[in-house]
Parts: structure tokens; sequence; C-alpha cells
């Protein structure tokens, strides 16, 4: 488990140098043995430390973390403004779960949370997201809207336009959309979209929108992704800077969210038809217990995707349904 403690060894071995157990020892005011605890546990957590007698432990090429003043450069002002508040934790079950949490404490519109790991990352349909430590951004955004929800319409599709027009800004270019909102990179996912919503006694309604974005998982062993999956190390073949594609994204996604507000998802329709992957693709789409099979059509003015079943258009809404393409 990560603890103040782990993450205060993890903070001293980012800088990518070696530090001997009795520096760390000190430093925590524990002992070498409880260090080396710790850095059993950063094993089993995948942390690549090397350990060399006489010198001590070390991260090759150190460690990217979360920081504020590093994410917050990345801001133009009236993004900055419309931020009520940015809180970092090093783990935590799901970042949508601590908005949810603070909006019953009356958390304000604009609240984001990061995390370097989540226990519980969820995706849609309670599928999990695989959220390992340090590896990647794991953010939720608060965005409480007044018009009700009807206001919402088209709103996760904006914000995985809002993350291909961010990740384009830090160089990772040739990004696709899959309906409703999973972005691509090839026939591989990259980043991933979960928006919630919750109605208040007053009739605001608050859209938590939760974003996954693999940076760095090139070493990190898992099963429990079945699709194929890519990141942005990755892609651009170099190791990429984590605050600033943070940074960028909520930047992105706070002039995005602005816009989308006054002018709703129609002003957003073309751009988003413009990452489409499954256009004119034959496709199934599974909603419930039921398969549709047809050619992917784009999406109509309320962000549902169009399917043309044999001529017949069929169309289907966010949320309800999963889609498979059947052509490479
Ligand atoms: C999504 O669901 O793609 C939404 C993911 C949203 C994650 C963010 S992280 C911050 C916030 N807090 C949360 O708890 N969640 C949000 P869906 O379309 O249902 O895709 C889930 C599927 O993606 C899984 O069944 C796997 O096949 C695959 N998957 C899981 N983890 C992945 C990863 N790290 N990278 C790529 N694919 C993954």
């Amino acid at each position: 488990m990560i603890n103040d403690q782990v993450y205060k060894v993890i903070e001293i071995l980012a800088d990518g140098q070696f530090h001997s157990g009795a520096e760390l020892g000190n430093k925590l005011q524990i002992t070498r043995s409880a260090i080396w605890k710790i850095i059993k546990t950063l094993h089993q957590k995948q942390i690549n430390i090397e350990c060399i007698h006489g010198k001590g432990y070390r991260v090759p090429n150190g460690l990217q973390l979360f920081s504020k003043e590093k994410i917050l450069q990345y801001f133009t002002e009236n993004e900055l403004s419309a931020m009520s508040h940015l809180a970092i934790f090093y783990s935590i079950d799901s970042t949508n779960n601590y908005i949810q949490k603070q909006i019953q404490q009356g958390a304000k519109t604009g609240l984001v949370c990061l995390a370097e790991e989540q226990t519980a990352g969820r995706g849609r349909c309670q599928r999990k997201w695989v959220s390992p430590f340090l590896r990647n951004i794991y953010l939720s955004l608060l965005w409480s809207f007044h018009r009700g929800p009807a206001a919402l319409t088209g709103l996760t599709l904006v914000v995985g336009v809002a993350i291909v027009n961010a990740l384009s800004i830090c160089g990772i270019k040739g990004l696709t959309i899959k309906w409703p909102n999973d972005v691509y990179w090839g026939n591989k996912k990259l980043a991933g979209v979960l928006t919630e919503m919750s109605i208040d006694d007053i009739g605001l309604c608050h859209a938590i929108i939760g974003i996954g974005i693999n940076i760095n998982m090139s070493e990190f062993a898992t099963d429990e992704i079945k699709l194929p999956y890519i990141d942005c190390q990755t892609i651009l073949n170099s190791c990429p800077d984590k605050n600033k594609i943070t940074g960028t994204v909520l930047n992105v996604l706070f002039s995005f969210l602005s816009i989308f507000e006054k002018k709703g998802w129609l002003y957003f329709k073309d751009l988003w038809s413009q990452y489409d992957c499954l256009l004119d693709r034959e496709v199934v789409i599974f909603s419930g217990q039921l398969e549709f099979y047809g050619v992917a059509k784009g999406v109509d003015n309320n962000g549902g995707l169009i399917l043309d079943s044999r001529g017949e258009l069929k169309t289907f809404n966010a949320g309800e349904v999963s889609v498979r393409t059947m052509t490479k």
C-alpha cells in the first residue's frame, strides 16, 4: 500500500540518483530494514528500483510526479480562473469517487482531482480502469450546469475532442475517437472518459468528468486489459512530460467547457467528426441483450451514433451501447 512514508521515498528517488539505505532511513527517521520493506512494496508496484551494494537505491531515468506548480504553467488566465481547486493524491480509490463525495460537501464547479494511482479506477458499465502507480494520468473534474440535464447532451464527446486537441498540442498526433469517447492511436486505446452525473436539491446538474490517459505503460505487466492499448511514451518514442500533458489537457478542457456551456454540442460536432474512427466502417453495436450490425454513419445532433443497417438508419445514445469494429 502507498502511504506517506512510501511516497516520501518516491519523492527522494524521483531524481534518478543513488540514495543509500542509511540516507533514506535518516531522512524518514526509520530503520534501514523499514526502508527495505518500502522498496519491496515499490517493486510490487512495478517501479523499477536498482539496488546496488555500496551505492544504495536508484530509479534509472528518475520519476515524474504530479506538481501543481508545473501543471499551472500550462494554464491561460481565463481557464485558471475557472478552476476552483486542484487536489493531488498519491493514491485514491477513484478520482471520480472523490469528486462525488466532494459534491455532497458542497464542492464548487471547477474542482479538479488528480491521482498517481487508483485502487478502484472505473470504466463505463462497471468495467475496470487499470491505474498503476506513477505511470499515467488519472483525473476528474467537476462542472456544474444550471440548465438541467439536457444541457449535458454531447458532453462526453466534447471531452474526447478536448483530449485529442490537447495531446496534439503536446506533439501526439494522429489520434482518433471511437464513439462515444475512447481515444485511439491506430487500433490501440490511449485514453478513456467516464462522465457521471448527479442532480442536487436545487436542480443543479453536476457532471463528473473522469479521464484516464496512459503515459508510460511500456514496462508494466498486466493481464487485466484484454484489448490493445498504448501509451504516450510509445507514440512519441521519447519520455513525455506528464505535468505538461496534464496542464494542457485541463486548460483545453476548461476552455471547451465554457464554450460548451454557452453553445452546446453542435458547436463541436464537425470537429468531433474529423476524428471519428468508425465512420463508414462495419460495426456491431451491443445494446443490452441485443446486437445490431451495420455501417457507422457518424453522429447526430444529440451525439448519438448513427447506424446504417441495410438501408435503415438507427441511432444509439451514449452510455447504452458498446461498439466493436468488425473490420480492422
Ligand atoms: C473508459 O471506460 O474508457 C473510461 C475510463 C475512465 C478512467 C478515468 S481515470 C480517472 C477517473 N476515475 C475513474 O475511476 N475513472 C476515470 P470503458 O470505455 O468502459 O473502457 C474500459 C475498458 O478499457 C476495460 O474493460 C479495458 O478493456 C480497457 N482498459 C482498462 N484500463 C485501461 C488502460 N489503462 N488503458 C487502456 N485500456 C484500458
